[in-house]
């Protein structure tokens, strides 16, 4: 998030305290960005990371509490990603400088490319911000990718993870719904949910693309788990990562207006990942899940590699279980969900907060001593949200962005 003092942690936690009623201390948030979140720094930032870290945080705390200057610093901070934009293609660039405004990618991103999951991760946001501002600048740079992604060949009908802004061509052909490629189908879905389910065109990517998903995807274990591979030239690796355990919420949260009616079969599809993601967390010694674990040659949902061990504080398989909750009311999921927060309390707490550990499958873990923003963002929330009742941020009218920040529907 930049070589200056951002204030992450503040801004990404503001509504998760006004959602669980701790006033005094979202006051003293406030103030804090009051007198000192600024934007003019010489920081090199991630448009994604900043779009629904910092845009999405003030913006669901400009909605929650009526505070105008969450709204404010909001709109100045977009108008210093837009920047990121000016490249032959309109697709923006992964990461701008805040204070010149020159943007550029990385180098080990398929040749310099731009990322299907970031720049794909910007719609609900740019959305609200044009609908508050009157602006339609936030809208247009959007749509505008929308359209060309609309205009583009999909090999297998699958979107690669990379997409080049100088050549508009895709790069590698790699598909995940994990890391690189997974906020992007969410926000097809939720394009759609934000609109009122006017916005049909969104609705129908996002069915096309689950569509290929599930066929080219999503497979089942010899031991009887469902689990969504990653397909790279061709060849579908059966390796799950913990991100693309959301994926669940993503299936329920859009079984209702699926093609052909299959609400049915997409509710059953996410309750089949949830189960397969807490198998994950199941089979571990400090019950939480691995970063990546596979389904091959005997091993189901374990992860081998060792650098693919570590928890930190991540709340895809959280997020599952609450919309699973939400939908079924199956009260394994709020069991579930205990015995994670009994294991981030017993494994992760340290004295200043939490932190990720290095391996969930040793009895001695040692920490990263890394508390990661969105744990408050969303691993805290979604685990308040699921063990409260339905009527706190109900989801006909509200929308959370990828970073579990509530956007009202614009009805
Ligand atoms: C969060 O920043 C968001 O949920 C993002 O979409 C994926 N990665 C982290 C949490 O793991």
């Amino acid at each position: 998030l930049g070589n200056s003092q951002m204030g992450a942690t503040i801004v990404d936690a503001l509504d998760t305290l006004y959602i669980m009623g701790l006033h005094d201390e979202f006051r003293e948030g406030q103030e804090w960005i009051d007198k000192n979140l600024d934007f003019s720094v010489n920081s090199e930032v991630s448009v994604f990371e900043v779009n629904i870290r910092f845009i999405g945080g003030l913006l669901a705390a400009y909605y929650l509490s009526g505070q105008e200057v969450f709204k404010i610093k909001a709109v100045q901070l977009a108008g210093k990603l837009l920047p990121a934009f000016n490249t032959p293609t309109g697709i923006p660039w992964a990461m701008v400088n805040l204070k010149s405004g020159v943007g550029r990618n990385w180098g080990w991103a398929s040749a310099g490319s731009s990322i299907l999951a970031e720049f794909g991760t910007l719609h609900m946001e740019f959305v609200h911000l044009s609908y508050l501002t009157g602006d339609p600048v936030y809208y247009n740079k959007v749509m505008h990718i929308r359209k060309l992604l609309q205009k583009m060949d999909r090999p297998n009908g699958l979107y690669p993870n990379y997409l080049n802004p100088r050549t508009g061509r895709w790069g590698q052909h790699h598909t995940s719904v994990g890391g690189l490629g997974d906020s992007f189908y969410e926000y097809l879905l939720k394009a759609w949910l934000m609109s009122d389910k006017m916005d049909t065109e969104a609705r129908k990517m996002y069915d096309d693309a689950i569509e290929a998903i599930e066929k080219h995807l999503v497979r089942k274990s010899n031991g009887g788990l469902t689990f969504i591979g990653e397909w790279k030239n061709g060849h579908l690796e059966r390796k799950m990562g913990h991100l693309t355990c959301f994926a669940g919420g993503m299936f329920a949260l859009g079984a209702d207006g699926s093609r052909d009616d299959k609400a049915g079969h997409y509710l059953q599809l996410g309750a089949e990942i949830a189960h397969t993601c807490h198998e994950s967390y199941d089979r571990t010694t400090l019950k939480l899940g691995p970063e990546a674990f596979k389904f091959d040659g005997g091993v189901e949902a374990v992860a081998v590699r060792q650098n693919e061990k570590y928890y930190i504080l991540r709340p895809e398989v959280i997020e599952t279980y609450w919309y699973m909750w939400r939908f079924t009311h199956d009260p394994k999921y709020r069991q579930w969900g205990w015995e994670a927060t009994q294991a981030i309390d017993k494994y992760c707490r340290v004295s200043g907060g939490f932190s990720g550990v290095k391996d969930v499958y040793s009895s001695s873990p040692t920490y990263d001593d890394v508390q990661q923003s969105f744990f408050l963002a969303e691993t805290l929330k979604y685990l308040y949200l699921l063990f409260s009742n339905d009527d706190l941020l109900p989801l006909d009218n509200w929308v959370f962005n990828t970073e579990a920040h509530p956007l009202p529907v614009l009805h």
